[in-house]
């Protein structure tokens, strides 16, 4: 007891794991005994003394008004007042008209496509990735809506509504201005090339929005037809302008019966999201229609997909997001009442949950991925989402216990000895990779950087030497942005594994 200094449990060492991506032994004591809310720390008699750790209730509760509120420091075309964002505040940004970009060169028209959260350090907005997380925050509100209170410290809050609601909002306002007229979804706006180190309200660049992509038209229409369930209560005008959006994409889609991707056109270097694969898009808009309207053609369409490709029930990432719609569909009510398509998915969903699982047990910090690559954080996090799921489904222990095994890597029990969240905990980033808190030279609270890399893909971490683990390359530079960024899908995963964990 670090307050008494009294000795409140004593025990033996229980095991060991040889950890092959950190070069370690890892050794493990169980505490699991000690209940009583205190600060303490542990000693070894080979001589290790832990940091002071806390054990009590609603530990979570500041850091996940943080992660929430990142969202709010990351919006666009708004201004951020001093009053409630600090330092961090900020004039209009990237409001002008958008030039269109077709696949080769910019046309002669323009668009609105003013608003959103900026991806990441960088300023650029991306229907996919946005999309990845307003799942997020929906799912997060979903399965614990009581936590997500109406003083997050937003500019909303105090206005009746969960600041998570209002967030959310603020980005599907602006998934409804990259639609085009006949359904089509611009993919991206963005300027031709990332902003200097500056305020966003000083980048005055020439705004494009990008080549309308199938994936970022199946992903708007999943997320406006889950917000059309959820704000049906809270405002039923914009619920069912956000049905009536959905379906004319959806509509679209169905005519367009191709995969439309699209990387970077002729001479714009924006962010690159690759995914040459639009079925898992398209199984979960079609979930997600179904949910809402109880049309079952929208069933029809879902299971048609499913024939064609079996993967796309698969994934809760930027590029695949199909196990979000499995998981939406296995939660209804009325899911059973198609036993083959329950059977199917529930199988494929398991198997995949069984899988992170099974990895994160013979992992020395009961890590579930196997390979440490751009944005493993957020890796680590989505694999603990798929187990809640997985545990809401099932009700079995191991995949509710396996998850908060990967929380706990984010929150320190890693071999970097590390709080991957910022302005938390005794050692976490400090200069994180984001232009905003870069130009006003403060510091950002509460953001998910992407974490160790292996590939090193920056100049930065292209400097550390092979005989370094996998688990082990990072930086805390600014400049290692393969490792240090920080992104609104990485934080959003991370609400939500916190909410099914019920944390705050
Ligand atoms: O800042 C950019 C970051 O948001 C991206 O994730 C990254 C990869 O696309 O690129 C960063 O920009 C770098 C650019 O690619 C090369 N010159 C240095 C830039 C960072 O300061
Ligand atoms: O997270 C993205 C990662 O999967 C890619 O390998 C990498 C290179 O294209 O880009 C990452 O995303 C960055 C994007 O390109 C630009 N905005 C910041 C993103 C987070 O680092
Ligand atoms: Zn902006």
């Amino acid at each position: 007891n670090a307050d008494t200094s009294e000795v409140v449990y004593e025990g033996a060492l229980v095991n060991q794991i040889s950890n092959g991506m950190t070069n370690e032994t890892n050794y493990y004591g169980d505490f699991t005994n000690v209940m009583t809310p205190g600060r303490y720390y542990i000693q070894t008699q080979m001589g290790g003394t832990s940091p002071i750790f806390y054990i009590g209730q609603h530990l979570y509760k500041t850091v996940a008004s943080d992660v929430l509120r990142f969202f709010s420091i990351q919006r666009c075309g708004q201004e951020l007042s001093g009053d409630v964002f600090g330092e961090l505040g900020h004039g209009v940004c990237h409001n002008g008209e958008h030039i269109v970009y077709d696949q080769i060169d910019i046309t002669n028209e323009t668009v609105d496509a003013s608003g959103g959260w900026h991806d990441a350090g960088d300023y650029g907005r991306y229907v996919q990735t946005g999309a990845k997380a307003l799942f997020d925050l929906m799912f997060a509100y979903m399965a614990n809506p009581d936590s997500f209170t109406d003083e997050m410290g937003i500019a909303e809050s105090g206005n009746g509504i969960p600041d998570v609601l209002d967030e959310a909002r603020y980005e599907l306002e602006w998934f409804m201005k990259m639609q085009g007229e006949n359904g089509e979804v611009y993919s991206k706006a963005v300027t031709q090339n990332f902003a200097l180190d500056i305020s966003p309200d000083e980048d005055n660049q020439p705004l494009y929005v990008l080549t309308p992509e199938t994936t970022a038209a199946g992903d708007f229409v999943a997320a406006l037809a889950m917000a059309s369930v959820i704000y049906q209560d809270i405002d039923e005008e914009f619920a069912n302008e956000c049905l009536e959006k959905a379906k004319i994409t959806w509509d679209y889609l169905q005519e367009q019966d191709y995969l439309v991707a699209e990387l970077n056109p002729g001479d714009i270097n924006a962010g690159l999201y690759r995914d040459d694969k639009d079925k898992d898009e398209r199984f979960f808009a079609s979930i997600a229609m179904w949910v809402a309207t109880s049309d079952n053609t929208y069933l029809d369409s879902a299971i048609n997909t499913l024939n064609q490709d079996a993967t796309a029930a698969n994934g809760v990432n930027y590029t695949n997001v199909g196990a979000y719609g499995a998981y939406y569909y296995l939660i209804q009510d009325n899911a059973k009442d198609n036993e083959e398509l329950y059977n199917k998915l529930l199988n494929s969903f398991i198997t995949e949950a069984d899988v992170a699982v099974n990895n994160a047990a013979i992992d020395g910090y009961n890590t579930s991925i196997i390979n440490y690559g751009w944005g493993s954080n957020g890796d680590i996090v989505n694999n603990g989402i798929l187990m809640m799921f997985a545990y809401d489904i099932t009700g079995e222990e191991k995949y509710q216990q396996t998850a908060v095994e990967q929380l706990n890597y984010i929150f320190g029990k890693n071999s970097l000895n590390m709080t991957f969240v910022t302005g938390y905990g005794l050692n976490s980033p400090t200069q994180p990779h984001s232009r905003l808190a870069k130009a006003k030279n403060t510091q950002l609270v509460g953001a998910l950087i992407g974490g160790a890399n292996s590939n090193r893909e920056d100049t930065v971490s292209s400097q550390i030497g092979w005989d370094v683990p996998p688990a082990k390359v990072y930086a805390d530079d600014y400049l290692c942005y393969s490792t240090n960024e920080v992104s609104i899908y990485w934080n959003g995963a991370l609400i939500n594994l916190m909410a099914q964990l019920d944390l705050f």
